[in-house]
């Protein structure tokens, strides 16, 4: 088994940091995306999308998307369950993950895709654009920072994959000058939080 990493990029660090809190090591194969080496055609036959991270399994097949990967290492490896527990919080899980990964890191990740030098050149970027994400963000941090007045994690009492989209969205969003603002005190909570548990580091 392989994952193909890439140390720089958001997605594959949530894919790190699942695998730090379960304890698994898997070995991996880092990928230089500013070589543009996900475009090149040894990478692409894995994964014509050209996305990392991606999973290589030992019969060939290849795992893409970073949530279908911790998926994969949930129903392998089941303790800690950073998926949900049973019908009712793993329905609640999925929800909080999908509303993280849609709502604030996907906005955050559009900052930068549309408004960096990064991708000057790379694909079609539209700095307008990038902008209206930012506000997006920036109004889904508040909405957040509400909800968490009364838990201590994104999906409930228990650290799962939502707070891993959610950090490394917003720490993602520090290379757009994107920040918590710091009247958000119960977001600031939970990022001190999650940030200084040791898998924050993968
Ligand atoms: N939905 C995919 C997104 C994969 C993705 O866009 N990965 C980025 C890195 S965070 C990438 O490969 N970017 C370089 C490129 O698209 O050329 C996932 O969750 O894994």
């Amino acid at each position: 088994m392989k994952l193909y990493d890439s140390k720089l990029a958001p997605n594959p660090r949530r894919v790190r940091i699942f695998l730090a809190e379960k304890g698994i090591d898997v070995p991996t194969v880092q990928v230089d995306i500013a070589k543009a080496e996900n475009r090149g055609a040894e990478f692409l036959a894995k994964n014509p999308l050209g996305g990392v991270p991606i999973l290589e399994l030992d019969d060939g097949t290849v795992i893409a998307e970073s949530v279908a990967i911790c998926r994969y290492f949930e129903e392998t490896n089941p303790r800690p369950p950073l998926l949900g527990t049973d019908a009712k919080d793993r329905a609640l899980v999925e929800m909080w993950q999908r509303r993280m990964e849609f709502e604030i890191a996907l906005p955050i990740m559009q900052v930068f895709r549309n408004t960096h030098d990064f991708f000057k050149g790379r694909i079609p970027q539209v700095p307008e654009y990038g902008e209206v994400c930012r506000k997006a963000a920036e109004s889904r941090m508040k909405w957040l920072d509400a909800e968490l007045a009364g838990r201590s994690f994104v999906a409930g009492d228990r650290y799962t994959i939502a707070d891993i989209t959610l950090l490394v969205g917003i720490d993602f969003g520090r290379v757009s000058n994107l920040r918590i603002a710091p009247d958000l005190a119960n977001l600031q909570r939970w990022y001190g939080e999650v940030s200084s548990r040791p898998s924050a580091k993968a």
